[in-house]
Formats: C-alpha cells, sequence, structure tokens
C-alpha cells in the first residue's frame, strides 16, 4: 500500500516533530487542554456528582473496538481508538469508514454496565458519542455515519445506556472530540477535499457536523452530567464559545470539561493517566484505564488490581479531585471481565467505607505519606493504610491538633486503639494483622479541625521518598515531563535538570529518631554520575553510580541525621554528563 522507504522517512520525521515538541508546555495546552482553567467550587445547580462522587466511568467504545489493534493480521500497540491514524495502522478514511458494514455488537448490554459502574461504586458515566476516527456512536441526523444509520445493528445504544445509568441512580455524559475528525472533510486531521474533490474548511465540519452534533447529543438523552470535550489542538476560542454556549443552553447544570481549550471549562482535567502528587485547588479531575489503552486492545491484559485501583482512586481524592476510570468494551460490546472483576472488588470496598472516598476534603498533608494517603470530612481524618507496618505502630508526622480517639475500622464496626504523641508526631498502635487484605482504614477523630506541618517526616517503619517537585531547586530547572510508554500511554513525572557544578536542590525533611538513614536517588542519564548528598550543619557523603535513560533508584549511602527534628538535606550533581541528569526523587529508609 505505501512505499517502506517514504513510510519510514515519514515515521523518523514524525518522531522526531514528535520529540521536539512534546516537551513544550503549549504543546500540552492543544492535547489537554489549558492548565489555566478558571478553577470554582461546585454550586448546588451543577457539579454535585462530580465534586461530592468523586468517581465516575469513562467508556472508550466506536468502530475501532472491532479491530482491537490489529490490521491485516498487525497488532498495533498502543491506544486503540487511534488506530486509524498515520502513526498507528494508516487506515485510509474511505476504507475505515467500511468497517461500520460490519458493527453488530449483540453483546452490549447496558444494564449490565450500568450495575457495573453502579457496583464499582462509581457516581456517573461518560462514554464516546464520538472520538476522533468521526464514527457516531448514537442517532445523527447530522451526518450518516453513524451507528444507526451505518451499521447492520441499526441501535441506537446511548438512549438505553442513559436510562439503565438513571434507572440506578447514576449521572450520564458524553465524550465528545470536538476538534479532531479524521474522517469529515475539514475535521482536525481530517481529509482536506469533500466528496466533489473541493477544498474544505475547518466550517464546514464545524457547521455541518460539529455544532449539529452537540446539539444533538446534548438534546437527545435526558439531562446529562457533562459534556467531555478533548484535545482542542489549535481551534479557535470563537468555535469553542459556540460549543460551550450549546451545552449551556441545552444542559444548564452539565459540566464542560476543561479540554473544551481557551479556559472555557468548568474544571481542570489533567494529562490523561495523570494522578497528580501534590493537593489542587478547585475542580479537577484524573482521567485513567483500567489498562493501558482506551479502546479494547486484544493484546492488552495489564489490568490494574483492586489494589492499585483504590490507590489511585483515594489518591485523587486526597489529593482534592474527581477520578474517572475507563473501561474499553469489545466490538461485540461485551466488557473484558478482568476488568470488570478488578472494578467490582475495588467497587465492594468503597460500599464498605464510602465515607473515605465520597464527599470528603483533600488531606491537610497535601501530599501521600509514605504508609498511604488521608482524607477528611471536618473534625475526622480517614487514614488509608496501603501498606500495614510490620511494626505494629503508625507513625503520623506533623499533625498539631489534639486526637481525641483513633479507631480501627472494619467494614461494619470499629475498634478503639491506644495512641500517643511523640516529638510532635502521632503514633497509633496497631494489631499485627491488617483488618482488610486491600485497603484497611484508621479514623481520627480530632479536637477541632486539622492543622498539619506537612513537612515530610521520614518514616521509621521503612523506606520514604520524596519528589523532586517537594525540592527547593537552585541554579537548575524544575519542570513536567510527559512522555508515552507505549504509544498514546502517558506517564508524567518532575524532574530536575539542566543541572551545573554549582546547582543545588535542597528537601526538607523531619525525623523522629537521630541516627543512620540509607539514601538512595531515583534518576535517569547518560553514563555515570558523581552525587554528593549532606545534612545542612552535618555530615555530607558522595558517591558515583551508572545511569540509564529509563529512571531507576540509585544507592548512594548511609547519612546520619545527627538530632531529631527538622533538616534540609542538599543534593549537588557533582561530575557526569549534566545536561542529561535528571533526577526524580530521593528515599531515605533508616538503617536501624
Ligand atoms: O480518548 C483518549 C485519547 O484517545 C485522547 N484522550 C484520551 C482520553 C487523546 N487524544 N490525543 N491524545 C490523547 C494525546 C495524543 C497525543 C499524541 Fe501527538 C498524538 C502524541 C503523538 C501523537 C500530538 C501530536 C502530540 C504530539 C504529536
Amino acid at each position: 500500500m505505501t512505499n517502506p522507504t517514504l513510510s519510514a522517512l515519514r515515521w523518523l520525521a514524525l518522531c522526531l516533530s514528535f520529540l521536539v515538541s512534546i516537551h513544550a508546555e503549549e504543546r500540552m495546552d492543544e492535547m489537554w487542554g489549558e492548565s489555566t482553567v478558571k478553577l470554582r467550587a461546585a454550586d448546588a445547580e451543577k457539579g454535585q456528582l462530580f465534586d461530592k462522587g468523586n468517581y465516575a466511568m469513562f467508556i472508550h467504545w466506536g468502530l475501532y473496538s472491532q479491530l482491537a489493534n490489529k490490521v491485516d493480521g498487525k497488532t498495533y500497540y498502543g491506544i486503540g481508538e487511534w488506530i486509524m491514524n498515520p502513526r498507528m495502522a494508516n487506515i485510509p478514511p474511505e476504507q475505515y469508514k467500511k468497517l461500520a458494514g460490519e458493527f453488530n455488537p449483540t453483546r452490549f448490554d447496558v444494564k449490565a454496565i450500568a450495575r457495573l459502574a453502579k457496583d464499582a461504586g462509581m457516581k456517573y458515566v461518560i462514554i464516546t458519542s464520538k472520538h476522533h476516527d468521526g464514527f457516531a456512536m448514537y442517532d445523527s441526523a447530522a451526518c450518516d455515519f453513524n451507528v444507526v444509520d451505518a451499521t447492520p445493528w441499526k441501535m441506537d445504544p446511548m438512549k438505553e445506556l442513559a436510562a439503565a445509568c438513571r434507572e440506578l441512580g447514576l449521572g450520564f455524559g458524553f465524550y465528545y472530540s470536538h476538534n479532531q475528525d479524521w474522517t469529515f472533510p475539514g475535521g482536525g486531521g481530517g481529509p482536506k477535499l469533500d466528496a466533489e474533490g473541493k477544498p474544505a474548511s475547518f466550517d464546514d465540519y464545524f457547521l455541518k457536523k460539529c455544532l449539529p452534533q452537540v446539539e444533538e447529543i446534548t438534546s437527545q438523552y435526558g439531562p446529562i452530567e457533562l459534556v467531555w470535550f478533548d484535545t482542542p489542538g489549535r481551534m479557535p476560542k470563537k468555535y469553542a464559545e459556540q460549543l460551550v454556549a450549546v451545552v449551556r443552553k441545552n444542559q444548564p447544570k452539565a459540566l464542560v470539561s476543561g479540554r473544551v481549550g481557551h479556559g472555557l471549562g468548568d474544571y481542570q482535567s489533567l494529562g490523561d493517566m495523570e494522578v497528580p502528587h501534590r493537593n489542587i485547588e478547585g475542580m479537577w479531575e484524573s482521567v485513567d484505564t483500567t489498562n493501558d489503552s482506551w479502546a479494547y486492545a486484544w493484546y492488552d491484559e495489564c489490568w490494574k488490581t483492586p489494589d492499585e485501583i483504590l490507590r489511585r482512586l483515594i489518591s485523587c481524592v486526597a489529593r482534592g479531585g474527581t477520578y474517572m476510570l475507563n473501561i474499553g468494551p469489545r466490538g461485540d460490546g461485551s466488557v473484558p471481565e478482568r476488568a470488570a472483576r478488578s472494578l467490582r472488588e475495588s467497587g465492594a470496598w468503597i460500599h464498605r467505607y464510602p465515607q473515605v472516598v465520597y464527599d470528603t476534603a483533600s488531606s491537610p498533608w497535601k501530599h501521600a505519606l509514605p504508609w498511604g494517603d488521608v482524607t477528611v470530612k471536618g473534625k475526622r481524618l480517614f487514614l488509608s493504610v496501603f501498606d500495614w507496618p510490620a511494626s505494629g505502630k503508625l507513625y503520623l508526622p506533623g499533625l498539631e491538633t489534639r486526637v481525641v480517639s483513633a479507631k480501627l475500622l472494619d467494614g461494619k464496626s470499629a475498634s478503639e486503639l491506644t495512641h500517643e504523641r511523640l516529638h510532635g508526631w502521632t503514633v497509633v498502635e496497631l494489631p499485627a494483622r491488617a483488618p482488610e487484605r486491600l485497603v484497611s482504614v484508621i479514623e481520627l477523630a480530632l479536637e477541632a479541625e486539622p492543622v498539619v506541618d506537612t513537612t515530610f517526616g521520614l518514616d521509621p517503619n521503612g523506606a520514604t521518598t520524596v519528589l523532586a517537585e517537594f525540592a527547593e531547586v537552585a541554579g537548575a530547572k524544575g519542570s513536567k515531563k510527559h512522555w508515552m510508554e507505549k504509544f498514546g500511554e502517558w506517564k508524567t513525572a518532575y524532574h530536575i535538570h539542566q543541572w551545573k557544578p554549582e546547582s543545588s536542590v535542597t528537601f526538607e525533611v523531619e525525623v523522629l529518631a537521630a541516627g543512620d538513614y540509607m539514601v538512595d536517588l531515583n534518576y535517569a542519564g547518560e553514563g555515570r554520575y558523581v552525587w554528593s548528598v549532606g545534612v545542612v550543619g552535618g555530615e555530607r557523603i558522595q558517591n558515583q553510580q551508572n545511569s540509564s535513560a529509563i529512571y531507576q533508584d540509585h544507592p548512594i549511602g548511609w547519612l546520619r541525621f545527627p538530632q531529631p527534628g527538622k533538616h534540609k538535606v542538599e543534593v549537588k550533581c557533582v561530575d557526569g554528563n549534566l545536561d542529561s541528569a535528571s533526577l526524580r526523587a530521593i528515599r531515605f529508609t533508616p538503617v536501624f
């Protein structure tokens, strides 16, 4: 179909342009919307399920689900809904459109999907009404490339799904790719010529398809919770404004995602698959998926376990946000059983501990703690313990408010725990065994609303990792970095780079006991580096270690903290290829 040399050259050019572009934040804005969306709180009319529910189901389902990442016998690894894109299987629009003729998803069961969302503890469901491929998964009068007009199935699944969600008290809403449309002339990334061979403009696409379709999805399915626009690209503001106006007119109570662009959304959506490390004010969400791809991919059995789902959900809620987790049904409509099992099992936990997840405030520590995370309701703290300490003691640094009682919850009852204060730390005595297989919960009742010193306390029980984003940086650069593990599978890290011999990176920590701590640095780079790590006013150690392009922990050595209390730890990169050194975290582990 294509000349191999040409396509190799094109790949190379695309890869290069991607490498060059991806670090620029403006490029990230094109994909994920402005990071400067005005963050608002929910009001009584709007955003209640989002703001208080904190957990939603995302569904990616379309023609691409049939291909499941395999075309002409060849598997393409990455996000399945991108399969027709030149960066994946490069299927020409006319050929892709023929897939509709085979779309007959007789195993799509709206009641089972709504029940799964409910059992999972989710509060609303957002499904792809049209992805970048341009195929409408609902009955669209604006464009006949849709599930009713173009398939042998001839059904509109959204009518029944909306009804099934409502029957169970779940909210319902649509994903809509507003800027990209790879099959409609004039759409972003779409054909440049119309059916008569005349040049098509973005206006052609916008007026004939996009605007009428947004009118349709906001008027045909009853009250909806949210319209999840994605990847604004360089769509000028005037278009985004018109789309938002349609949503406001038809669905005054619906939220608009930040990815509509130009700061016109109601809340901020973080980068795909990004769980943030520090608290974020206002309304925001993380979107994530149960495996690695959004749409169904035949090979992708890399499922998140119930434990991982709970960790990621609780981490988002503790940072102040909402978590939307995706499933990708197969082309026949069935939901992969492993995804369903993980969701049901984590959901059973949420139904035992609803007070931890729903309508809670973010952690007053403003970051995760080494053993877990904290959510708050007034004077009550919920400590979600991900890693149960073998020592029988849980250490909580920096809590300045008096603890009235500590209770270990077990889903139904609660047992009183002994607690004491030690050098400003709260120490809770625990039974040897965790009551829960997944996440055990301790409830602290406080005398008043919590006041916390947010300094990182080094956990006497084991390793404490402090990420680079919490360091004070002098003479180097700290910034967020996004990269793709597989195509479309995004990873995000904050790293410190552009090191100079005089650069100084300082972490503030609190120790409960004087003594030796093993120090590891997590970094990537090229060749060997010499790092120097010192307690300000105390011992300084120095060591050479190797590196690779992948972030890894590298042992530096034992470092002594001379007395309990607050200390500053300074890191310097003394020798090596400083231009490629990229520091992600420091880790301290008590030696005795
Ligand atoms: O629906 C899921 C993805 O299909 C969609 N968002 C989630 C929820 C999504 N669309 N685009 N992206 C995510 C970002 C993709 C960016 C890339 Fe590229 C496309 C990376 C490489 C090709 C644009 C062009 C950015 C760099 C080069």
